[in-house]
C-alpha cells in the first residue's frame, strides 16, 4: 500500500498519531504536501463522508476522524503557499445571529475542510452584518449558514436580504442547513443551496463551485 494511502487508512480509523508520523514519513519521502492533501487527507475524509451518510459511522467517529485529519493537516497546511495548490474554493460558515448552536456547524466545517476548501469558521451567533463584512473584503466564494432553532431560521434570510441591500448578493453563493431548515426554505429565502447533513453539504458547496 502506498504512503498517502495508508494515510487515508489511519484516518479512517481515527488514529491522530499514525496519521502525523505517516505524513512526517511522506515528506521525508519527497511526497509533496498537494500529494499527501489530494490523495491521503481528502480520499479519507471522503470515505468519512460516505459512511456518516450510510450511518455507519455518527457523530464521534467523524469527530475523532476530523481530528487526525488535522493532525495531518496542521503539519502540511504551512508548506501550501510555496506548493501552489489552490482551495476548491473558500467559504466562511457561522451558526447564524441569536443561535448558540455549533456541534453540526462545526461538522459541516470539518467536513468542507476534509474536502479541500479553505474554511473561514465564523463561529456562532454570526450577525448578518459580518456574513456582509467577509463578502465585502473579497475573501469568500460561499456564505455557509447553520441554524437549529426555528426562531434564528429568519437570521438566513436577513443575512440575504443585507447582502442584496449591500450591492453584495451576486458577488457570492449562500448554503444554509441545520435541523429545521429544509429545501423549501432554502427557496422561499433565495438561498442558492440547501444540505441536510454534513457529507451533503460538501456535494452542495463542490456544486455551488462548479467543480
Ligand atoms: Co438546543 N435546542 N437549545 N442546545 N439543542 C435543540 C435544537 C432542540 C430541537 C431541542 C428540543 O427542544 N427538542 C430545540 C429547538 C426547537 C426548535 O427551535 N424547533 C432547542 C432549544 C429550544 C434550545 C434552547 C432555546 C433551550 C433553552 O435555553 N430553553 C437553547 C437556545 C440557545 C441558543 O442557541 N440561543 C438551546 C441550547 C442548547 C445547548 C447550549 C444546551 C446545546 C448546544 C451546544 C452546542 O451546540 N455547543 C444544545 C443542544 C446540544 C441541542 C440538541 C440536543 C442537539 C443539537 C446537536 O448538536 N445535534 C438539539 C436537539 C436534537 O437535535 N436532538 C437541541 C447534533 C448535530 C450533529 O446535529 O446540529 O442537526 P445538527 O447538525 C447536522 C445537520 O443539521 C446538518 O449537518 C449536521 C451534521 O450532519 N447541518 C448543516 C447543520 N448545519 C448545517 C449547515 C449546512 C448544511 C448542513 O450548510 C451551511
Amino acid at each position: 500500500m502506498s504512503i498517502v494511502n495508508e494515510i487515508s487508512e489511519a484516518l479512517l480509523v481515527g488514529n491522530a498519531a499514525k496519521v502525523k508520523e505517516l505524513t512526517e514519513k511522506a515528506l521525508g519521502e519527497g511526497v509533496s504536501p498537494k500529494d499527501i492533501i489530494q490523495q491521503g487527507l481528502i480520499p479519507g475524509m471522503g470515505v468519512v463522508g460516505v459512511k456518516f451518510k450510510n450511518n455507519e459511522y455518527y457523530v464521534p467517529e467523524v469527530l475523532i476522524a476530523a481530528r487526525a485529519m488535522h493532525a495531518g493537516l496542521n503539519i502540511v497546511k504551512p508548506m501550501l503557499a510555496d506548493s501552489g495548490m489552490e482551495p476548491v474554493g473558500r467559504i466562511a460558515i457561522g451558526t447564524v445571529k441569536g443561535d448558540l448552536h455549533d456541534i453540526g456547524k462545526n461538522l459541516v466545517a470539518m467536513m468542507l475542510e476534509g474536502a479541500g476548501f479553505d474554511v473561514n469558521d465564523l463561529g456562532i451567533d454570526v450577525t448578518a452584518d459580518k456574513f456582509v463584512e467577509v463578502v465585502k473584503d473579497g475573501s469568500v466564494d460561499v456564505i455557509a449558514m447553520s441554524a437549529l432553532l426555528t426562531t434564528t431560521m429568519p437570521s438566513m434570510a436577513d443575512t440575504i436580504k443585507a447582502l442584496e441591500a449591500a450591492g453584495l448578493r451576486d458577488k457570492v453563493k449562500i448554503m444554509i442547513g441545520g435541523a429545521p431548515v429544509t429545501q423549501n426554505y432554502a427557496d422561499e429565502i433565495g438561498a442558492d443551496g440547501y444540505s441536510a447533513d454534513a457529507a451533503s453539504a460538501v456535494d452542495t458547496a463542490k456544486e455551488l463551485m462548479g467543480v
